[in-house]
C-alpha cells in the first residue's frame, strides 16, 4: 500500500465551491487499489495553510503528497513543475490578507522543483482520456504558497516524501453563464486517480518534451 495525502482547497474569490476539494474527496472515497488515500481540505488563507499542511503530513505519514487547487481558465489538469518563494496576491485570501512580494519562507531558496514524475503523471492522465499538461507557473497566490510550503517541508523535514501540486479547471457549475473551459469534478477525480497511480509507481520519469516556448 502507498499512503497518499491529497489536499484540496476551500472555495475562494466569491465562489460557492472549489473543484479541487470536491475532486480529492471523491478520489479518497474510492481510491485505486494499492493506495491508502486521505483527503484534507486546506483553507485559502496564506498564514494558515502551511501549518495545516504540516499537521496533515504529521498525522497521516504519507509517502506521496498531491496538493490540488482550482485554476479557473485552464483547460485540463496542469501538473506544476515549479513553485517560487514569493506571495503576490491580486485578490485577498479568505482572511482578507493580500501580501505583496513577501517570501513564503524567509531566507528560503528562490524556487523548488516538484518531486512528482511530471511527464509520467501527464501521460497517465491523458491515457485516461483527460487533458493534461505540465505547467511552469503555479502563480503567486495561495496555491503557490502551499506548493512551496510542501517542497520546503520535503527538503527540510520529510526527505522520504515525494509530492507536488496540480491545478484543475473550473467545474461546469462555476461557468454556466460564461464562455470558460470547465471539467466535471468526476472527470478531474478520474484524472487525479491516474496521476496518483503513476506517481506511486514511477521511479524514473519519462524523458519526453512537455516544455513551453513562451
Ligand atoms: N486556487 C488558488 C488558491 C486556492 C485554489 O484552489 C490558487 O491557484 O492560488
Amino acid at each position: 500500500m502507498t499512503r497518499v495525502l491529497l489536499t484540496g482547497f476551500a472555495p475562494f474569490g466569491g465562489q460557492q465551491v472549489n473543484p479541487s476539494w470536491q475532486a480529492v474527496k471523491l478520489l479518497a472515497e474510492a481510491p485505486p487499489s494499492g493506495v491508502d488515500a486521505t483527503a484534507v481540505e486546506l483553507p485559502c488563507v496564506f498564514r494558515e495553510v502551511n501549518t495545516r499542511l504540516r499537521q496533515a503530513i504529521e498525522r497521516t505519514e504519507p509517502e506521496l503528497v498531491v496538493c490540488v487547487g482550482q485554476a479557473g481558465g485552464r483547460t485540463g489538469l496542469t501538473v506544476e513543475r515549479v513553485c517560487v518563494n514569493v506571495a503576490d496576491a491580486r485578490i485577498p485570501d479568505n482572511a482578507g490578507a493580500q501580501p505583496i512580494d513577501e517570501p513564503v519562507v524567509e531566507g528560503g531558496p528562490a524556487a523548488y522543483f516538484s518531486s512528482l514524475p511530471l511527464k509520467a503523471c501527464v501521460a497517465a492522465v491523458r491515457e485516461a482520456g483527460i487533458p493534461a499538461t505540465v505547467s511552469n507557473t503555479a502563480g503567486t497566490f495561495v496555491c503557490n504558497h502551499v506548493a512551496y510550503g510542501l517542497a520546503h517541508l520535503i527538503a527540510t523535514r520529510f526527505p522520504a516524501v515525494r509530492g507536488g501540486f496540480v491545478h484543475v479547471p473550473w467545474a461546469p457549475e462555476q461557468v454556466l453563464d460564461r464562455a470558460e473551459p470547465s471539467l466535471p469534478v468526476s472527470t478531474v477525480a478520474a484524472g487525479l486517480r491516474a496521476l496518483v497511480v503513476a506517481a506511486a509507481r514511477t521511479t524514473v520519469d519519462l524523458r519526453v518534451a512537455e516544455g513551453a516556448t513562451h
